[in-house]
């Protein structure tokens, strides 16, 4: 994985502010995004022809994964004209999709301290906070705000074959421990690449790339959700390169990972009318959103045992929404160890979160630095209805658990999407990280 040298990589500039007990923020100008390097033309180092296009690799190049890394390069990236992200002071805007020379759709974008390192964040004990537009983010979208633990360089110093780093948005991993990774610990992702059915620009490799995410914010101007999704992988939940069943395939629940994690959506948690245009968390406009890290013993290195949301609108601060099942679910506000045991076990869902080490190793987790993601996606798997519609589709949308949102359930196809609602964006701004308290201010 060399790196190309026809479009310099220029980092679009985004700033954001660190925030301290008495409510003093100070500004961090040195923030910048990197898109990630699956976005990223590769194609043979000094010569133009391509190494991957659409969802193929060039198998006369790419003969095996090492080779390919030692041939192939990443090229830099026109954000705004080929991928639809530009920034402006605090704010950063995602595109859905842009028509350049080729066609565009979404994107993924991490923050980074400098021109080569990630920006590491451990929130335990801390208070994460942002503002959202998702006005534009219809039925089938995704506009997220997100941690992984993926290492500050990319990758780097453990991958001698990766020579484009943390610049090039190299070392992605998650939850699902996807296997559309071109790129993983310095190789090409080649043998075993099967082109997706579905989808001209992705394909799966024999590898995945498992590490533990936590979900600050999955969600469209209908439906919202935060999920903690712990791993079994090295460093209580570092980047694993994994194959096979270790990739949740096909058995979901029987890989490193926790794919379904412990979410809190206040729609699926029973409350019908706090999210949504014109609703108690009105999404027609921007608002902020606030997540508390809570430890044991209130200190950076406790265990986590509480995920605390609020939200500020016009200037008032709203608590979150309560769990609403008389009979069947205390009311929680909150993703507890109880709640998310007493919830998987009142909906019936499968307990891979507890089975993966739950809040605490999520926790443990957290307290190795994670880097922070930004995107907005389509969902060629599941249409995005596990996030704001009915899912299982077949299920009966009356039993509690099965309705996360009001779109119906055959919206969020990708093709529809693409072509209707290609004008969709998301707009983040204002990110603050700091102490419990000092992020945020409003009315009751
Ligand atoms: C969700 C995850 C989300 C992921 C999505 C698609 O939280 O991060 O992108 O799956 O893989 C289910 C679904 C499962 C959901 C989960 C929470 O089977 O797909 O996980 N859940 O909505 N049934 C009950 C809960």
């Amino acid at each position: 994985q060399q790196v190309g040298n026809y479009t310099s990589e220029s980092h679009p500039k985004l700033t954001w502010q660190t925030c301290t007990g008495g409510g003093s923020c100070s500004s961090n100008s040195g923030g910048s995004v990197t898109i990630d390097s699956n976005w990223r033309w590769t194609h043979i180092t000094g010569n133009y022809t391509n190494c991957y296009t659409g969802n193929t690799w060039n198998t006369s190049i790419c003969t095996d994964g090492a080779t390919c890394a030692s041939k192939c390069a990443v090229e830099g990236a026109n954000y705004a004209s080929t991928y639809g992200i530009s920034t402006s002071g605090n704010a950063l805007t995602l595109k859905f999709v842009t028509k350049g020379e080729n066609t565009n759709i979404g994107s993924r974008v991490y923050l980074m301290a400098s021109d080569t390192k990630y920006q590491m964040f451990n929130v335990l004990n801390k208070e994460f906070t942002f503002d959202v537009d998702v006005s534009q983010l219809p039925c089938g979208l995704n506009g997220a705000l997100y941690f992984v633990q993926m290492d500050e360089d990319g990758g780097m110093a453990k991958n001698s074959g990766n020579k484009a780093g943390a610049k090039y948005g190299t070392g992605y991993c998650d939850s699902q421990c996807p296997r559309d990774i071109k790129y993983i610990n310095g190789e090409a992702n080649v043998q075993g690449w099967n082109p997706s059915p579905n989808d001209t620009n992705a394909g799966q490799g024999q590898y995945g790339a498992c590490c533990a995410e936590m979900d600050i914010w999955e969600a469209n101007s209908i439906s919202a959700a935060y999920t903690p999704h712990p791993c079994k992988t090295t460093n209580e939940g570092g980047l694993q390169r994994c194959t096979g069943q270790e990739c949740n395939t096909p058995d979901r629940y029987g890989g490193l990972c926790d794919p379904d994690g412990c979410d809190f959506n206040s729609y699926r948690m029973g409350d019908r009318t706090y999210y949504g245009k014109g609703l108690t968390v009105d999404t027609s406009k921007k608002f902020t959103v606030v997540t508390q890290f809570i430890t044991d013993n209130n200190s950076t290195t406790g265990t986590l045992i509480e995920i605390r949301r609020l939200y500020v609108q016009d200037g008032k601060v709203i608590p979150n929404s309560k769990t609403n099942f008389p009979g069947l679910l205390d009311a929680f506000d909150s993703v507890t160890p109880k709640f998310c045991d007493d919830g998987k076990k009142a909906f019936g869902d499968h307990p891979s979160f507890q089975n993966q080490g739950g809040l605490a190793q999520m926790g443990r987790s957290l307290g190795k630095g994670h880097v922070l993601v930004l995107s907005i996606w389509d969902d060629h798997t599941a249409n995005m209805l596990w996030l704001d519609s009915s899912y299982p589709t077949d299920a009966d949308a009356n039993k509690p658990g099965i309705a996360r949102g009001t779109c119906a359930t055959d919206s969020g196809k990708p093709p529809d999407v693409e072509s209707n609602n290609g004008n969709s964006q998301v707009i983040f701004s204002n990110i603050k990280f700091g102490d419990i308290g000092s992020t945020y201010s409003g009315t009751p």
